[in-house]
């Protein structure tokens, strides 16, 4: 009763339901992690730690939330993928993206001293969140597709780009003019050429980036969640796991 004459101001919240039938992808991604990664020391060109810790919090948003059939993860970023007849929050676009983002980011902070034991935190880091609705199977597959060419193509360069200035003694200016212009074949040259380096022997894990899918353990109903560093892009992946886009 006191309270009603102020009540009206609840009709300023407006809904935000996203779309039915369509795929929900949550994207998060490391606010200014150029310089959270700077400030803590991680390895160049990649720091397994660093790494494994974006895994473990991943891992744990899909343990939370069930309608999340698959993760990737490469650099400072991570995607959700939720089926597409999700109900989770009744589709409420702001409640999702929010409470996965900061899901998230708890989580790793809260496993950060795990895989940094020797490193105490310097300042909170952040996420920021987007959800994007795809309506079909092929722009999912393509989605995927799109962030695993961009793992590739990032730790291809970076790969070269660290050999150059760790191994060859090269200025970070000089190792980018090196590289500007040069396709794949030229890059996995240099480092065979100048680093004895066989790009194929660089871990999974940095080529392909990190896949979270569910796994049923033993024909019993009990699931997991197990992380792959494996491709994505063909069709293998996919006809193995059917699952994965039919609801
Ligand atoms: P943003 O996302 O616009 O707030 O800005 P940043 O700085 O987070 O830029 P972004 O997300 O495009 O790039 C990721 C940054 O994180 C990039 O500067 C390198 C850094 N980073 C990610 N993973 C590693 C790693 O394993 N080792 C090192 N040394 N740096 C990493
Ligand atoms: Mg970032
Ligand atoms: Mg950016
Ligand atoms: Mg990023
Ligand atoms: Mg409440």
């Amino acid at each position: 009763m006191a309270n009603s004459k102020y009540a009206y101001v609840r009709n300023y919240e407006i809904a935000d339901p996203l779309l039915p039938g369509c795929f929900l992808i949550c994207r998060l991604d490391g606010h200014s992690f150029h310089r959270f990664s700077e400030e803590h020391g991680f390895a160049k060109p990649n720091d397994e730690r660093a790494l494994q810790l974006m895994d473990h919090a991943a891992k744990d948003v899909m343990s939370e939330y069930k309608d999340i059939v698959l993760a990737f993860g490469e650099s400072d970023e991570f995607s959700f993928l939720l089926r597409k007849s999700t109900n989770l929050y009744n589709r409420r676009h702001a409640k999702i993206l929010t409470t996965l983002t900061s899901y998230f980011t708890s989580c790793y902070v809260f496993h950060w001293p795990k895989y940094f034991p020797d490193t105490s935190m310097r300042y909170p880091p952040s996420f920021d969140g987007r959800i994007v609705l795809y309506p079909d199977e092929r722009s999912i597959r393509d989605y995927f597709a799109w962030r695993q060419a961009d793992t590739h193509i990032n730790n291809l360069y970076n790969t070269v780009f660290w050999a150059l200035v760790q191994q060859g003694g090269k200025t970070t200016t000089e190792a980018h003019a090196t590289l500007r212009g040069t396709v794949s074949a030229t890059k996995h040259e240099i480092l065979f050429k100048e680093f004895n380096m066989n790009y194929n022997d660089v871990s999974p894990r940095f080529k392909k980036g990190s896949i979270i899918i569910r796994q049923v353990r033993g024909g019993k109903a009990k699931t997991h969640v197990a992380v792959l560093h494996c491709d994505i892009i063909g069709d293998e992946f996919w006809a193995e796991r059917p699952y994965i886009l039919a609801s």
